[in-house]
């Protein structure tokens, strides 16, 4: 191991069991393409694009140059007020690979600020048009949505939200759509379980529809453990806030650019949400951005009042140069390369590698769709999670990241993938789950 020059000690750690970690630490110091270097030099195969974000491969050419050229030509320019050419650029290539009519686009720069935007944006759309009592907000257990107390309030895992208070008021949760009964092995979208979506039409009717906001949910859960939709779910969710007149708000951090082979879920699925949050692929995660892309009517809701400044919201950093040069120059990268389009190709063979590993030991459920996978792992008893974290650190020790929730092993490579890594990825986790106890 190389000797360090900074102390392990001040920094505390996010999501992380610090003393744990410490202890024995996973330090990776450079990346390229598919891979990490640890810090003792060894390669390790990328299987989560880092936390689902890194869509393009690492420190790709052209994003490193766009990046570099910005940052000696405009480091900051503020974005109230003023304006440079990067937001305006990016919000039309980022509206292009969108489903038509979701046009508008406003920039955060985290998966967190982009959810409280959308809350915020959905709220404010209904005051807009005279219907402000349009406060409750509805979200589904096991979600995600970052940690801002918008996103907390509205997500549902419940380690995320047990010691910080009592949150937003007025929110509902959608049940979530895992049964391992109903659905266990299942490839692709489960058969089981678009009946759970009519839970919203029960939720709507306890507080009238009048009272009632936005229903938020991730299309595919991806930090609970790559839930899919059943078929038929997200539609019936679509069919249900049309007839209510609810804002639908896809949470896309995970699921957009390209992570199931198209743009965004919302093209996978064909189910068109009123918003769209993102983050994380905008950039490759080269610099942290995020946002929200509006359909038309919510835009216009907006610019049809009174003259002045029609949103009260927005970030020192939104729309800052160096994250619209490094999602400019990925966009162009995706396009040219095809990146989208190999995740589509790959995604059976994906599924084939990681429905392999049914059978193999504790394994209680296989999981995927697009370049999204789920091994679930029966916890040890009175000890939930040491087996998936067991797996991690032998993984790391083998040479491959995934990344873990609980007792669920998750990937999620980058689109750059080749079907020889899918191979690597699947028989790695295998020798793994074969060694461990
Ligand atoms: N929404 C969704 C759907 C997410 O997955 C966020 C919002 C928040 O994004 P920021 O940029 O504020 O972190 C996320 C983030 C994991 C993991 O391992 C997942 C996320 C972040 C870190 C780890 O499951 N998703």
């Amino acid at each position: 191991m190389s000797a360090r020059d900074y102390d392990l000690e001040p920094f505390w750690m996010p999501f992380t069991a610090n003393r744990q970690f410490k202890a024995a630490p996973r330090i990776v110091v450079a990346a390229k393409d598919m891979h990490y270097t640890a810090e003792d030099g060894r390669k390790i195969l990328d299987s989560s694009a880092g936390l689902w974000c890194v869509n393009a491969g690492h420190c790709r050419e052209p994003i490193v140059r766009a990046i570099k050229q910005q940052a000696e030509t405009l480091d900051f320019a503020p974005s109230f007020q003023m304006g440079h050419p990067g937001p305006f650029r990016l919000a039309q290539s980022i509206a292009q690979l969108a489903p038509a009519d979701l046009d508008y686009v406003f920039f955060a720069n985290s998966g967190s600020e982009a959810v409280d935007s959308a809350l915020k944006i959905a709220l404010a759309y209904h005051r807009a048009r005279g219907e402000g009592q349009r406060t409750r907000l509805i979200g589904r257990e096991r979600a995600y949505h970052g940690v801002g107390f918008g996103g907390m309030s509205v997500g549902g895992m419940t380690l995320n939200r047990k010691v910080f208070g009592a949150m937003l008021p007025g929110v509902d949760h959608l049940p979530h759509t895992h049964n391992l009964e109903q659905m266990a092995f299942s490839r692709g979208q489960p058969e089981w379980g678009a009946h759970l979506a009519d839970e919203l039409e029960r939720i709507v009717a306890l507080h009238d529809a009048s009272n009632v906001a936005a229903v938020i949910v991730e299309p595919v859960q991806g930090s609970t453990g790559v839930i899919v939709p059943p078929k038929g779910y997200l539609e019936k969710l679509r069919a249900i806030c049309d007839r209510h007149g609810i804002v639908l708000i896809f949470d896309e951090v995970i699921t957009g650019f390209g992570r199931l082979g198209k743009a965004f879920a919302a093209n996978y699925f064909g189910v068109i949400p009123d918003l769209i949050s993102f983050a994380k692929g905008v950039t490759s995660a080269t610099v942290p951005m995020g946002g929200v892309i509006a359909r038309k009517h919510i835009y216009d809701a907006f610019m049809t009042g009174p003259e002045g400044i029609e949103l009260f919201h927005g970030y020192t950093y939104s729309g800052h140069p160096l994250a619209c040069a490094a999602g400019e120059a990925t966009l162009a990268l995706y396009h040219n390369e095809g990146l989208f389009e190999n995740a589509r190709t790959l995604s059976a063979h994906f599924e084939d590698g990681a429905h392999s590993l049914k059978g193999f030991p504790n394994v209680v459920d296989v999981r995927n769709l697009g370049l999204m996978a789920a091994i679930e792992l029966a916890p040890r008893p009175g000890k939930p999670g040491a087996r998936g974290y067991e797996a991690l650190v032998r993984c790391f020790e083998a040479g491959i990241m995934i990344r873990t929730t609980g007792d669920i092993l998750a990937c999620s490579p980058p689109l750059i993938v080749s079907k020889s890594q899918v191979d690597e990825i699947f028989s790695k986790i295998g020798n793994v789950l074969k060694a461990i106890a």
